[in-house]
């Protein structure tokens, strides 16, 4: 029995609702005979032949009725995403008609997919490595055509053949320590420490520039969290809803409006981008501010970037001081919006030295292109534009990564003190915590995790 314990699989693959086509897969040893028993193709070709497309119709066996006219594709294993024979039956799109489709395939012995069992399947098969099935899950929920590119990258498996590189550097090394370790009598030349020692630095190295890669496309995945902060009433609230393009926070001339943060999503050319309204910093009026305003430090810590909003219109205040103050000890980047530039101009850039700043009117537009512009920038400015040099990792793997890294550390640190044996464990646990990146070593408890994941059909 092989991984997938023999069964055959079914499930619809296109998304409920009504649409001119809808998929069903079937993948597994009997995809093809399950399918000749209720298959009708309409030619004189035998079905199934080889890598082909059927038109026809389907008819269920119990009382003689069409169920469908399908287009049915044969794909024979190994030439099939999961490696197994795969037909897809191509039925209308009525949900009605494909849950017949399915009942039918169902009865003829097929099971129930689980979510993302396709693509399980796919990996086992060796079809797919673990970083791809981490950017065909980034493809299948992109909301910008930047993470569609990030992911489609990966799927052309680059992040994978670096890694790759990188761990069967780890490995001739800790073959060769092993050899002298082990036949010491042999005439193996022995380990020269510092020429070890100059090229685990370099792997670490280049691990830390993939780790640095899997952050950034994590941000681009994920969205960047950019936190609107400032004292109550200097607009933060108009200016998510300018924006987003929609009145979408309330907005008053009551200082103190906002009490909770607010967060929503917005595309900014290439970049997602989550945007974070909060309650204005002051000394609270009373508890529910003062939970407010809580909340507004706590997502200022995980900030991608802040704009700290100020009124042009009103010299600078005490609480303007004090927004600078959180701002400074939250750490994150900042950019200065003056906002409400549509009124004659109180404050000066100068004054909100040494961050860049911004002139905007959330109430007329003006400024809010350049606004963009300067969050574009910003992320320009971190490594964030370059999308083909990013790496999508899920949770597991970035764990295992900085597993990888750590153990790659200690081994790098004790070199000279520890004795080889010792080095030959770290360098083990470095090979095999890579090995769990790419899906080359990874336990069935850890990929129940990743799969768990994708929807049904998948
Ligand atoms: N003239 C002018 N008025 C603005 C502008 N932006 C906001 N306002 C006004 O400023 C007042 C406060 O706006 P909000 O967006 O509620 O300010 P806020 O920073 O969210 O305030 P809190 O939620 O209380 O912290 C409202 O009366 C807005 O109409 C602007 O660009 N120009
Ligand atoms: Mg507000």
């Amino acid at each position: 029995m092989g991984p997938t314990r023999g069964e055959t699989i079914a499930a619809v693959a296109t998304p409920p609702g009504r649409s001119a086509l809808g998929l069903i897969r079937v993948s597994g040893p009997a995809a093809f005979d399950l399918l000749r028993g209720v298959f009708i193709p309409r030619g004189k070709r035998p079905f199934p032949a080889r890598a082909a497309a059927f038109v026809g119709v389907l008819r269920d066996p119990a009382d003689g009725e069409v169920v469908d006219q399908v287009v049915v594709t044969t794909f024979p294993a190994p030439h099939s995403f999961t490696g197994e024979d795969v037909a897809e039956v191509s039925a209308h799109g009525n949900p009605l008609v494909l849950g017949r489709v399915l009942g039918l395939l169902l009865r003829q012995g097929a099971r129930a997919a689980e979510p993302g069992e396709f693509a399980r399947r796919a990996f086992l098969h060796g079809k797919m490595d673990l970083l791809a099935v981490e950017a065909l899950a980034q493809v299948l929920n992109a909301t910008t055509a930047g993470q569609v590119r990030l992911a489609l990258n990966q799927l052309e498996g680059l992040p994978t053949r670096r890694l790759s590189e990188i761990r069967a550097r780890l490995l001739d090394h800790h073959v060769r320590l092993e050899a002298t370790l082990n036949f010491p009598e042999e005439a193996i030349d022995e380990i020269d420490e510092r020429r070890l020692a100059r090229d685990l630095a370099a792997v670490l190295a280049d691990l830390e520039r993939f780790a640095a890669a899997a952050r950034h496309g994590d941000l681009v995945a994920g969205g960047l969290r950019i936190v609107l902060a400032g004292r109550p009433n200097t607009g933060k609230s108009s200016l998510l809803n300018a924006l987003l393009g929609r009145e979408r926070a309330i907005v008053t001339a009551v200082p103190g409006t906002t009490r909770d943060t607010l967060e929503e999503t917005v595309t900014l050319g290439d970049l997602s981008v989550r945007l974070v309204d909060t309650a204005g910093l002051r000394a609270p009026g009373d508890q529910v501010e003062a939970l407010g305003i809580d909340r507004t430090h706590r997502a200022l810590q995980s900030a991608f970037l802040a704009l700290a909003v100020f009124d042009a219109a009103t010299p600078l205040t005490p609480d303007d001081a004090e927004v600078r103050h959180a701002l400074a000890a939250a750490g994150c980047p900042v950019l200065a919006v003056l906002n409400k530039s549509d009124l004659p101009a109180r404050v000066t850039a100068a004054e909100l030295a040494p961050w860049p700043v911004v002139r905007v009117s959330a109430l007329t537009g003006e400024g809010l292109e350049a606004l963009r512009e300067a969050i574009r920038g910003e992320a320009a400015s971190r490594g964030l534009s370059q999308l083909e040099d990013l790496v999508l990792l899920g949770a597991q793997q970035s764990e295992a990564l900085d597993r990888a890294r750590q153990a790659l550390r200690r081994a790098l640190d004790g070199l000279g003190t520890i004795y080889h044996d010792m080095l030959s464990v770290e360098l083990e646990e470095a090979i095999r915590a890579l090995g769990l990146v790419t899906g080359e070593d990874v336990d069935p408890h850890t990929l129940d995790r990743i799969f768990e994941r994708f929807c049904i059909g998948k």
